[in-house]
């Protein structure tokens, strides 16, 4: 069995890895010439730990990814709420680079022998089981996948009915030299909040390697904040404890605003639809990398299992969908009451994705690295 899978991102190799494990050939085909993760940090809960794991990139991250033995939120310098992660309760988290965790994902296609094309853009699909590139050529498979992001070109090709929603404001991500920021509570994931002298959020999350995560969030009117470069006397001023990075930005920084994408159906014929291309959603509950690849392994496993491509396609979405759905629909409210500082939802409701084991994933070959930087479980 063949697949032909259009975008290398956290799902389409994902996508990749699992179904090469399951004996099928696969080609990757990645629009950039280069092979790079852009935007900052990332958070990875459980559930996506697992995935990885049973994609043989878990030791990679693992070693070095940030494991924080707390999760605070601050408001206007007010501790308000603190959530123990890590330890011996199940809320596992590790913050790390983008880089960090592409290169752990890369490393294991690597190892699996499987053949990513870089500057190979595909601009379609058919439903027979046919991805199509840019210049003309056309890939037979018995499997194509759109991993190709939220403006997902191959998805766009197909008649899926696609809900798209922009969110108003909008947010800088940065990566910062963590050397001011060593030991005690600093080891903690902070949200920042402040709404004296004016509303804006520094989401602060240290990373591997002397790095750290800067999330940055201001209303979208407030045209001193919400702008790159980002002005550091505003910023500095609001959260002063943060200023010694802060005071090193400088021009860098990336601006993006939150996106909800949602389709009619996951697939059409032989082609699927995966990760953001899917069900792009709002960080708000740092899920949509950890679902992208929970949906690319569950995938894997369910069409191998299966004979017929096109209705274990559909089998794979009424499984996996529900939990997605929710998911998105709870990252979408938690943005939309964001003035009233909404940040992490600890409950079962907001963690159900974190909380879930996934499909095609070996929960008993699950040990997870339990590391604190402050010694103490
Ligand atoms: P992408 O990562 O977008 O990858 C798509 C790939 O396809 C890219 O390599 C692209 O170059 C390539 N491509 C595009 N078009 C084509 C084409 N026509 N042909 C070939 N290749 C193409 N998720 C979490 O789990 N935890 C977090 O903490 C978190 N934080 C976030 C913070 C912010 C501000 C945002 C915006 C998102 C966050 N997410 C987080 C979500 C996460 O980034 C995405 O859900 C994830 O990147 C989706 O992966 P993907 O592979 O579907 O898409
Ligand atoms: N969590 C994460 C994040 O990056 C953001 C949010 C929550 C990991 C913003 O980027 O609340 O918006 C959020």
């Amino acid at each position: 069995m063949h697949a032909e899978i259009a975008g290398a991102g956290f799902a389409g190799l994902a996508a990749a890895i699992a179904l090469r494990r399951r004996g099928w050939s696969v080609r990757v085909h990645e629009k950039e010439a280069e092979l790079r993760a852009f935007g900052a940090g990332i958070f990875i809960w459980e559930n996506g730990q697992r995935v990885l794991q049973a994609i043989g990139a878990y030791d990679d991250v693992a070693n070095g990814a940030h494991q924080a033995p707390g999760y605070e939120t601050r408001r206007n310098g007010v501790n308000v709420s603190f959530q123990r992660i890590n330890g011996a309760n199940r809320f596992l988290l590790q913050t790390m680079t983008r880089q960090h965790l592409y290169s752990a994902i890369i490393a294991s296609a690597r190892r699996e022998g499987i053949e990513i094309v870089t500057s190979s853009e595909a601009v379609g699909a058919r439903p027979e089981g046919v991805l199509e590139l840019a210049g003309g050529r056309r890939l037979e498979a018995d499997l194509v996948i759109a991993a190709d992001g939220v403006r997902s070109a191959v998805r766009d090709s197909l008649p899926f009915d696609v809900k798209r929603h922009k969110y108003q404001d909008g947010i800088v991500r940065v990566l910062v030299d963590r050397a001011p920021f060593v030991g005690g509570d600093w080891e903690h994931v902070i949200d920042f909040w402040a709404f004296e002298p004016r509303t804006l959020r520094i989401l602060y999350a240290p990373c591997e390697a002397g790095k750290l995560y800067f999330a940055m969030m201001a209303p979208r009117d407030d045209k001193e904040a919400a702008t790159l470069p980002i002005n550091p006397a505003v910023w500095g001023s609001v959260f002063p404890m943060l200023r010694p990075a802060i005071e090193t930005i400088g021009d860098r920084g990336r601006y993006d605003v939150y996106e909800t994408t949602r389709l009619d159906r996951w697939s059409a014929g032989r082609v699927a639809v995966i990760g953001d291309a899917a069900h792009a959603l709002p960080p708000t509950l740092a899920q949509g990398a950890c679902l992208a690849m929970m949906n690319a392994l569950s995938l894997a496993e369910i069409v191998t299992s299966g004979s017929d491509i096109a209705a274990s396609l559909q089998r794979w979405e009424a499984q996996e969908r529900p939990l997605t759905d929710h998911t998105q629909a709870r990252s979408a409210e938690l943005a939309r009451t964001r003035a009233l500082g909404a940040g992490m939802q600890w409950d079962d409701i907001g963690l159900r994705a974190a909380l879930h084991v996934p499909f095609g994933t070996r929960p008993e070959e699950f040990a997870p690295a339990r590391r604190f930087a402050d010694g103490k479980p």
